[in-house]
């Protein structure tokens, strides 16, 4: 049984079919479900609908259907402006409310419910995400026997920033519910373990900490791409038209650079095109020959946030593009919407610098993501240290994103890396990350929850 907040599937309107949705998670677990005959617990993606289980690309989903209020309050609400910017360092204004909490709580109930149904008395559960926090304590307590485990898929914040929650001690109980608790780095799990003595009672150290007569596990299993498919994406000849195709749109640059994120306040775009900005003011010989694509998806549009960090970036685009742009030449092309992967790939392979700079990131996927599809072993790599992937790929040029000079320093030395340079220290990212695969980081999550 997987409980994750979305099906694997989306309705798509326009074939009147279940379409399976992109993504790591749902490639990684599928096969897994097809095999034992498991079931994908998970919120249908619509206000109401039918909770009728139904069969589509092969596994059962079991559809958990919300209200328009609790797709207010508990996922715009709770899940977006709560737990979202507390778990990402209290980077935003955190917004406490009961109105939140509670539907928050019924949500989590109603999957519980539903996983408790389709799971049999000694079924094997693996609940995912900061969504469903309470649902391993909420199942435990319908299905006694049961193995429960649990990823969480961006940061858990130290305990100084975490217990700032009023139902702190709900949340760590939530989790405490399953036997095995799995995360992306060493400190989400330091972090964890930390709180829950702290604030539960719990005793001993994350790898068996012991609360309410049980033994709970709590390890570091970061999550991976698909290599295989990454490395065929990445070797086909329509990614390496696609990536011709679009240099040659941009005018033949002398050196491109990239940004791909979800339009998140939590990935620091603003900061990387300021450091852009900083760049060309101080190497005016670069004016012409450098351009910067932005890829954003939309994302969480309905949110006050989201929509201000997005006039944030449009007007920076804006200035950067007034103040450098040359009739025939523009500095920065800023890209508001979803791509296929197959054109992000392409757009992976046209960069000679990718920059990653959230300001807090649990994993951080694009950035394997290029490094997998960079066959030819170049390519210069930007991470900032505040993303979970900084703590493998220690071949990149790690940056703290909140320095500006730093950031604008390395972005110059990574335009200005020989290839040697670049081949050296690509075929070192690219060992580390052939050693990672999202199949693997599955087996192991689900070994642990079997204990
Ligand atoms: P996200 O915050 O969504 O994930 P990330 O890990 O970078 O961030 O994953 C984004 C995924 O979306 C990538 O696989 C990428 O290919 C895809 N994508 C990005 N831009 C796209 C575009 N324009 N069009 C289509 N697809 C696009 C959360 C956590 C992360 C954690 C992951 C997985 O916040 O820290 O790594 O879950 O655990």
């Amino acid at each position: 049984m997987v409980a994750a907040h979305r099906l694997p599937v989306a309705w798509d309107e326009r074939s009147g079919k279940w379409k399976t949705s992109p993504g790591g998670l749902v490639s990684a677990l599928a096969p897994v479900l097809r095999e034992n005959g498991g079931v994908w617990v998970g919120w249908n993606g619509g206000p109401g609908g039918d909770t009728k289980s139904f069969t589509a690309a092969g596994i059962r989903n079991r559809p958990v259907v919300l209200s328009e209020s609790e797709v207010e309050n508990h996922y715009d609400g709770f899940c977006t402006g709560t737990i979202w910017p507390l778990y990402h360092d209290a980077i935003r204004p955190l917004e406490f409310h009961r109105h939140w909490w509670h539907p928050h709580q019924e949500v989590n109930d109603r999957f519980a419910r539903a996983v408790a149904r389709a799971a049999g008395p000694e079924g094997k559960v693996w609940v995912h995400d900061y969504q469903l926090q309470l649902v391993p304590a909420m199942v435990r307590q319908r299905l006694p026997g049961a193995r429960i485990g649990f990823f969480l898929h961006i940061p858990f914040p130290p305990v100084d920033i975490f217990e700032r929650l009023p139902w702190r001690r709900q949340v760590l109980e939530g989790l405490l519910g399953a036997d095995y608790l799995g995360f992306q780095t060493r400190r989400a799990v330091l972090n964890f373990a930390a709180a829950a003595r702290e604030i539960t009672g719990a005793q001993g150290p994350a790898s068996a900490l012991e609360y309410d007569g049980r033994l709970i596990r709590a390890q570091a299993v970061p999550i991976s791409v698909d290599l295989a498919q990454s490395k065929a994406a990445g070797n086909a000849p329509e990614a390496k038209a696609a990536a011709e195709r679009l240099r040659n749109d941009l005018g033949e640059p002398e050196h491109v650079i990239l940004g791909v994120d979800r339009l998140d306040y939590s990935k620091g775009i603003d900061l990387r095109l300021r450091a852009f900005e900083v760049m060309l003011q101080r190497h005016p010989e670069l004016i012409g020959k450098v351009s910067f694509i932005q890829i954003a998806v939309p994302s969480r549009e309905d949110v006050g946030e989201y929509q201000s960090i997005r006039r944030k970036v449009e007007e920076m685009v804006g200035r950067i593009n007034g103040r450098f742009a040359r009739a025939s030449w523009t500095p920065v092309h800023y890209l508001y919407r979803n791509y296929s992967f197959e054109d992000l790939v392409g757009a992976y392979l046209a960069a000679d610098v990718m920059m990653i700079t959230p300001l807090r990131d649990g994993m951080n996927l694009v950035a394997l993501e290029y490094v997998a599809t960079r066959a030819d072993n170049r390519g210069a790599l930007i991470l900032s240290e505040f993303a979970g992937a900084a703590e493998r790929l220690t071949d990149a040029l790690i940056v703290n994103p909140y320095d500006l000079d730093a950031l604008a320093v390395a972005l110059y030395e990574a335009v200005v890396m020989d290839s040697v340079e670049q081949t050296r220290r690509m075929s070192r990212l690219r060992r580390t990350v052939g050693r990672l695969d999202v199949h693997t980081w599955a087996r192991q999550n689900l070994e642990a929850i079997e204990g």
